[in-house]
């Protein structure tokens, strides 16, 4: 299937990729849903909302601290290395991205429609200054604001809107693309999943890479599988 992939690549002029926590997990980063995917006790759901951080905001920025560390310790992989030599190689692409962590820039990446923010941007709760604290551990947990009330992660939790400008770059790319790659993502997120059908609708041609199956594989004209690090160098050689 990699030369069949290979094939649609050199054949694509405007090629889109969605990307997801699988891209970062052979640098170290824990997925979210995956095995490891818990913290504690706790599922993403019950950490990454407004709910969560408005009952104990000490227990949530104690996760997002202990990602913070996790994340400054490790590297960009093969994945992320491939996925910005294709920008560079190709007149059209478009990265879009769930992840936080930051490690597609890291890799060189130039432009990366992020559409759920970023673990290493804050805002402050009540006056909503943003700023980027890459402080690790952080100094103070919670964090709070010049202005005194608490600083939150800039990040976008579950009934949160995307970042609209982000999410209309991700949906042009969807629709105009001739090439939809979607790489180490559960496809159970909305409206980031959303995008594979948008993309399929338009026409596109869908490869998907993941170790498993997801429950948007059927959209996918070929699927990969196995891990993004060793699979993504392959078809960009
Ligand atoms: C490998 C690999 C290797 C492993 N190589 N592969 C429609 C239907 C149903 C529900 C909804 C809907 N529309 C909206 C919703 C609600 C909700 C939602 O989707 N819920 C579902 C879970 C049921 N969505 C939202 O609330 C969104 N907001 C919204 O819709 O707003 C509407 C609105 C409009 C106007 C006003 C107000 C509201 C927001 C979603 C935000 C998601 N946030 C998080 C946390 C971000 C911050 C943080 O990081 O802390 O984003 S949750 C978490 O999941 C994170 C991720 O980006 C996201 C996706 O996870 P991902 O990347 O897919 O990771 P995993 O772990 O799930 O999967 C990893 C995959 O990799 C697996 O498949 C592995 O097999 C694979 N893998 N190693 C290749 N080496
Ligand atoms: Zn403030």
């Amino acid at each position: 299937m990699i030369p069949q992939a290979k094939q649609w690549l050199s054949e694509a002029r405007r090629i889109a990729v969605l990307t997801g926590a699988g891209v970062s997990a052979e640098s170290g980063v824990p997925t979210f849903r995956g095995p490891g995917g818990l913290w504690r006790t706790y599922r993403p759901e019950e950490l990454a909302t407004q709910g969560a951080f408005a009952r104990d905001p000490k227990l949530v920025w104690e996760w997002y601290d202990w990602r913070r560390s996790l994340i400054a310790r490790v590297d960009p992989n093969p994945g992320h290395s491939a996925l910005a030599a294709l920008e560079d190689r190709s007149p059209e692409f478009t990265l879009i991205t769930q992840n936080v962590d930051g490690l597609h820039e890291r890799a060189g990446s130039r432009r990366v429609h992020r559409l759920h923010g970023s673990i290493w941007r804050v805002r402050c709760t009540e006056c909503c200054a943003e700023t980027t604290d890459d402080r690790v551990p952080l100094p103070e947990i919670p964090p709070r604001c010049g202005c005194g009330a608490l600083v939150r992660p800039g990040v976008v939790w579950f009934g949160e809107p995307l970042p609209a400008t982000e999410w209309m770059a991700a949906e042009r790319a969807a629709k105009t693309c001739d090439l939809f790659i979607v790489v180490g993502t559960s496809a159970q997120v909305y409206p980031a999943a959303a995008l594979i059908p948008m993309a399929a609708q338009a026409g596109a041609r869908i490869i998907e890479i993941n170790m498993e199956d997801t429950p948007l594989s059927g959209v996918a004209g070929l699927s990969l599988r196995g891990k993004a690090g060793e699979i993504l160098p392959q078809l960009i050689s």
